[in-house]
């Protein structure tokens, strides 16, 4: 996983649609009147940025059930002609079920690590299926073949596979605002395969910070088997990439509401309200769970009782916007908070000083902005918080620097602003000491700290994560389609197979396990059956073929197996080599000291330490499998050996190699290149085909000249010119040759 990107802007060609849950503009009926409004909120910030520079629509749900059939067309029309909006209408049930249910009773709270919280109900799953698919139909409404999307959040997990099935060849980003939590918490979920299977339906997955992508990546590996390179993963020969963009603020409009008289008249009347020595706390959340708002007051309150002297010189601004109130843990939040905010100010407060002045509403940005402005210290206590805006908006709004922000360090945010004062929420001290220290704070140091967080948050905003997300779709793609243009097609069959016709010096050099035979569990298991043996003959029937099977398998097994197919063979990536049928196998490599007895007992140890991997002795060289581990073990095990080794067989005459599921150790010097260089200086070939599927083949396609037709199974990084997706594939384009 790289950090976010910074190339150029890009810009797409088609549409672009983006979906999410709800729409940028909220529909209510307010006096027997139908109104429209433009939410304020980051995201359509960002993507009004990029409306300019290229067609935008939205679908989602506008926030409002109509009453009847007349009124949902008119709604419908007047969003779709003033707004580019198509709306997803929802029924009250399913909004029950899928919104308030499904995704704010499971979802929600299992992935903010509430897994006490979480329920799981087969109906609210089913209504959950059943609105994604009701999303994905309003999709094919309006999206052309290659159109590009951009899906947002935990709402919609199921659509981007929806969207893929019916679209192969679209572009499509998906954006997670929530954390992603660790895989030992995401597997408790029933439907945890049907959540990761439908996100890896787009080309990208963004989260906002490097963990959430690790936790991702993690369960893609554990539950589904897909191992990683550099946060790219191969579903289905695609490639999804995963990747960590932090979400930005509106700096534009920031900057814009700090510069109104209007702001600052309202800074200045807050500060005076409260007294010119009043220091002034704030907070600004949702009412939830996960803001860790009891957390707060209760430090609060024991800062108030062990810190006589700042009784009556401290007011706690608390900003709370009412939501999701019709789950019970919401409604349980709002009492709590109601009776602690009430012993707080009934314990401390006095006629002229109001220690919590406790806010339950939604407040215009331009109010907040001045709050920001002047307050002292902004307190941002989330339990669990995939981000946290909050904390880059008081950053953002402190021009002057004067400010000091305490963080969760269980915040997104906290990853970029480590600048801040960090906090544990559940430690109520560290609290307490970080809201006196924050009070007692110099201004050199408020300063310092604060300058460089406004720096990183003024160049990373809204519209640099917009533009970013939308390059790395861009750029998604353009590798995909790099790809494709490799893959071998019709075209590249039909020239390959003319050159083949027209050559009489043919040299094929094909490995075996994973090429032209599937990997099985166990390597003893992966015996050619009859088909191959025949397809094998017959390609090395023809007197115009020199066929080699270079493997590194040890010489009696491939003696054992292939030894009856007119043909060459090198065992052991190059350590022996059979010239041709008739002839000897031969030594490439000298015995050496006993490096074995060393090594063997290292690998003797992963072998005991992780279930279902095995030692394989070879002549001149010592393998651990590990196709048969549970895939993240023999993952994390295998980096972990090759590390070790690695460092361990430096200036030795071994050679370590990490093939597909397998670490290998032999003599330098060997490899399957060099074993090629054998064959490929006896004449002057003019065919050359090789067909290879791991690492070890890529030594192979290295010594090949620039008219071989080198080809990769699978469709990992390669030198190789051209892709085929299977060992069957291989197969049947080797049988299309036997047949010239
Ligand atoms: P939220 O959980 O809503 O968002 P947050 O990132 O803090 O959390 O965003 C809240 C937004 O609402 C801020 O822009 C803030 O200005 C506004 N707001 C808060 N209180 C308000 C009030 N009383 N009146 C008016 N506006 C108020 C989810 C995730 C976050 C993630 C965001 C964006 O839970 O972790 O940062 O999405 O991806």
């Amino acid at each position: 996983m790289g950090s976010i990107l910074m190339g150029h802007n890009k810009s797409i060609h088609h549409k672009l649609i983006v979906v999410s849950n709800r729409l940028p503009v909220t529909v209510s009926r307010k006096k027997g009147k139908i109104k429209f409004k433009e939410s304020p909120g980051g995201l359509a910030t960002g993507l009004r940025s990029l409306k300019q520079k290229q067609k935008v629509l939205f679908i989602g749900w506008p926030g409002y059930i109509p009453r009847n059939n007349k009124e949902k067309i008119y709604i419908r029309d007047r969003l779709i002609k003033e707004h580019q909006c198509y709306p997803v209408f929802l029924k009250r049930s399913e909004l029950d079920k899928y919104y308030y249910g499904f995704s704010n009773r499971t979802l929600w709270p299992l992935f903010h690590y509430f897994t006490s919280y979480s329920t799981f109900e087969e109906p609210e799953w089913n209504a959950y299926k059943k609105v994604n698919r009701k999303f994905f139909k309003e999709v094919l409404e309006i999206a052309d073949p290659d159109s590009t999307f951009w899906v947002h959040d935990y709402h919609l997990m199921l659509l981007p596979k929806l969207i893929r099935t019916a679209l192969p060849q679209c572009s499509m980003g998906f954006f997670l605002h929530i954390p992603f939590p660790s895989s030992e918490i995401f597997r408790v979920l029933p439907w945890r395969t049907e959540i990761l299977e439908g996100l890896l339906g787009a080309d990208l997955l963004g989260f906002h910070t490097y963990e959430y992508a690790r936790h991702f990546l993690s369960s893609a590996l554990r539950l589904l088997g897909y191992e990683h390179e550099f946060g790219a993963i191969s579903v289905n020969n695609r490639i999804v990439r995963v990747d960590n963009f932090p979400m930005g603020v509106d700096i534009e409009k920031n900057n814009q509401l700090l510069a109104d008289p209007e702001v600052q008249k309202e800074t200045e009347e807050c500060r005076k309200r409260l007294g010119k020595n009043n220091k002034i706390i704030l907070s600004v959340d949702r009412l939830d769970y996960s803001k860790g708002i009891p957390h707060r007051l209760r430090a609060f309150e024991s800062f108030l009782a062990k810190n006589r002297k700042w009784r009556g010189k401290i007011t706690y601004i608390m900003l709370c916007v009412p939501s999701r109130t019709q789950v019970s843990q919401y409604k349980q939040l709002k009492k709590e908070i109601d009776r602690l905010v009430g012993n707080i100010n009934g314990k401390f407060g006095s006629p002229s000083w109001t220690p919590v002045n406790y806010i339950f509403r939604s407040r215009p940005f331009k109010k907040l902005i001045s709050l920001y402005a002047a307050a002292d210290i902004a307190l941002v206590t989330p339990v669990r918080d995939g981000m946290n805006l909050v904390a880059k908006e008081y950053v953002a709004a402190k021009k002057d620097n004067n400010g000091v922000l305490i963080l969760s360090g269980t915040a997104g945010a906290a990853e970029e602003l480590s600048e801040a004062l960090i906090v544990n929420v559940h430690n109520k001290n560290e609290i307490i000491e970080s809201i006196k220290k924050a009070l007692t704070m110099s201004s050199k140091e408020k300063t310092s700290r604060m300058k460089v967080m406004r720096k990183r948050i003024l160049e990373y905003d809204i519209k640099h994560w917009t533009q970013s997300f939308i390059n790395s779709i861009i750029e998604t793609k353009s590798i995909q389609d790099s790809r494709e243009k490799r893959k071998l097609n019709p075209d590249w069959k039909k020239e390959l197979m003319s050159q083949y016709q027209k050559s009489r010096k043919r040299l094929l050099l094909f490995d075996y396990d994973g090429t032209l035979i599937s990997y099985s569990k166990k390597p003893e298991d992966a015996k050619p059956d009859n088909e191959l043996k025949r397809l094998l003959i017959s390609l090395s029937k023809s007197s115009s073929n020199k066929l080699v099977v270079i493997s590194g398998r040890d010489r009696n097994t491939m003696e054992k197996w292939l030894g009856d197919i007119p043909c060459s063979m090198v065992a052991e990536h190059g350590s022996w080599i059979k010239t041709s049928q008739k002839d000897k196998w031969e030594k490439q490599a000298e015995l050496q000291f006993p490096w074995k007895n060393r090594i063997k007992p290292i690998l003797k140890n992963y072998e005991s330490r992780v279930p279902g991997s095995f030692v394989e002795e070879k002549e001149f060289g010592l393998a651990w499998h590990y196709r048969n581990a549970s895939p993240e073990l023999g993952y994390i095990r295998s980096h972990e050996l090759f590390d070790n080794l690695n460092e361990y067989l430096a200036n030795t005459d071994l050679q370590l190699m990490h093939g597909n599921k397998v670490i290998e150790i032999r003599i330098a010097g060997i490899n399957k290149g060099i074993a090629a260089q054998h064959f490929l200086k006896k004449k002057q070939w003019d065919f050359i085909l090789a067909l290879g599927d791991d690492w070890t083949d890529e030594e192979l396609f290295k010594e090949l000249p620039p008219n071989a037709y080198s080809i990769k199974i699978g469709y990992g990084p390669t030198q190789a010119r051209l892709f085929i997706e299977s060992p069957q594939a291989c197969r049947s384009l080797l049988l299309d040759l036997s047949k010239i």
